[in-house]
């Protein structure tokens, strides 16, 4: 309707006889508030000009422009912003919007383990910092409603370093906690590690091709303090040998992050643990080339139980096979038609860690979302089995050549992690949305619909 009044608006302006003079026109013509971190479409029309083109710009945030298209993304400071589009035939005729943009409030979840044991613990504190300052330290453990170990956070939007602490254990600060209005941003599970006067451990693992399972040697990983560190100094550095395996030796106990590279692959990090007096293995994590920018690819990690977990792919076909949606999974690995491969499991693993990869190498232009899914193969008959949330599970989301989101499995019961859904209609501003629900899904018919397709029925033996 907006833009059919907007058509006639230009349509009456001409049948009117009004002046030649360049106008812009900028639809829509008023946006209500928004919050940090959300996205509003804007169109500019050039009329009395025989150039339609536009130039974009605003007084903060961020802004995806198409020619006479353009998406703004409010930045994380509240305030009134104004976009303006200005007529490159006649740049004294422009149009402009104001934005309001709030932080809002979301919300934190996490659960905190002695890396030592695997136990839950109580009584631990945590601290938000911003720019704006630090929240004061709050130990929000609710056990009436969360198991103990959970803490859960509502918070402004923003960006925020979380210090964890607990007595007799070592502080740890989480880097770049990101939390937006209404949605639920999970933190993997924090491993403290006990405070035992300086003592150091080891830690080890694999690295492997994510796109085609085999180990990576020669990779290069470097360790920083603190869990998604990716500044700061570089306090060892380990190299894989031939069988992809890295061992850091006689490392101050805590949380780090390593950072893991090699010419010819996109960058990927992952938190490491060292507890003293211990040499933890099995801290694994791949590497892949780069894709093209048109690409997306979700791998999924998780540690040594269950074996396996499954990754599920649903999208829209292209508009030529008239509707429908493709589901790709391990009974159906590729989705092809007319000789173009549009998404594909790259790498299927049954036995613990993964990783697990699913491409998309073509998006469809189909109609509607991607939907990216992790199924508990191990658990699937189980109705109250919390394996996955144990399992440490995680999605990095790549697309060309740069890590775009990570997301960790949610501590609750279920045996299907929903974790994301990617809107690529807008073919220059992709829209990546974290669902993170997890709900029980078995082989058997009559299971609950997830969105308009239910993709885990009848599925055949492996
Ligand atoms: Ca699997």
């Amino acid at each position: 309707m907006r833009s059919f009044l907007f058509a006639l608006l230009v349509a009456l302006l001409v049948a009117c006889g009004a002046s030649p003079k360049t106008e812009v026109f900028m639809s829509p013509q008023t946006v209500g508030t928004i919050y940090s971190g959300f996205t509003v479409q804007l169109r500019a029309l050039v009329a009395y000009n025989q150039d339609r083109r536009v130039t974009w710009s605003s007084t903060g945030g961020q802004l995806v422009t198409t020619n006479t298209e353009a998406v703004f993304v409010a930045p994380e400071a509240p305030g009134t912003y104004t976009v303006t589009a200005t007529s490159v035939g006649d740049p004294s005729a422009r149009a402009s919007v104001s934005i309001v943009v709030e932080a809002g409030t979301g919300f934190v979840q996490t659960s905190v383990r002695n890396a030592a044991n695997g136990q839950a613990l109580s009584g631990v504190n945590f601290r938000y910092c911003n720019t704006q300052g630090c929240t004061p330290s709050t130990s929000v453990s609710n056990p009436s409603e969360n198991p103990v170990g959970d803490y859960s956070f509502q918070l402004a939007g923003g960006t925020y370093n979380l210090q964890v602490s607990r007595t007799g254990f070592l502080p740890v600060i989480i880097y770049g906690v990101t939390v937006r209005h209404e949605q639920t941003t999970f933190l993997e599970q924090i491993q403290l590690v006990e405070d035992q006067g300086g003592l150091t451990g080891s830690a080890g693992g694999q690295i492997t091709n994510a796109q085609d399972g085999t180990v990576v040697p020669d990779a290069l990983l470097e360790l920083r303090a603190g869990i998604n560190a990716t500044t700061g100094t570089v306090i060892a550095t380990a190299t894989t040998n031939l069988s992809g395996s890295y061992t850091f030796s006689n490392i101050p106990a805590g949380n780090y992050t390593a950072t893991v590279s090699k010419d010819g692959f996109t960058p990927n990090r992952f938190t490491v643990t060292v507890v003293g007096g211990q040499t933890l293995l099995n801290q694994n994590a791949s590497i892949s080339p780069p894709i093209a920018d048109r690409q997306w690819r979700f791998v999924l990690t998780w540690g040594q139980t269950p074996s396996d977990l499954d990754s599920h792919l649903t999208g829209p076909t292209p508009p030529s096979a008239g509707g429908g949606r493709f589901h790709t999974y391990y009974a159906a690995k590729e989705y092809s038609l007319s000789g173009i491969r549009y998404a594909n499991l790259d790498v299927d693993d049954v036995t613990s860690f993964g990783p697990e990869t699913t491409t998309i190498y073509e998006p469809t232009g189909g109609s509607g979302v991607y939907r990216f899914s992790v199924h508990d193969f191990s658990n699937k008959d189980s109705a109250n089995s919390n394996a996955m949330a144990a399992s440490g599970a995680q999605v990095r989301i790549f697309r060309g050549s740069t890590l775009v989101a990570t997301y960790s499995v949610p501590n609750r019961p279920g045996t299907l992690w929903t974790v994301a859904e990617l809107d690529l209609t807008n073919p220059s501003y992709p829209i990546l949305t974290p669902i993170n629900r997890m709900t029980f899904m078995s082989n058997s018919a009559g299971v609950q619909r997830i969105g308009e397709l239910e993709p885990f029925q009848n599925l055949p033996a492996k």
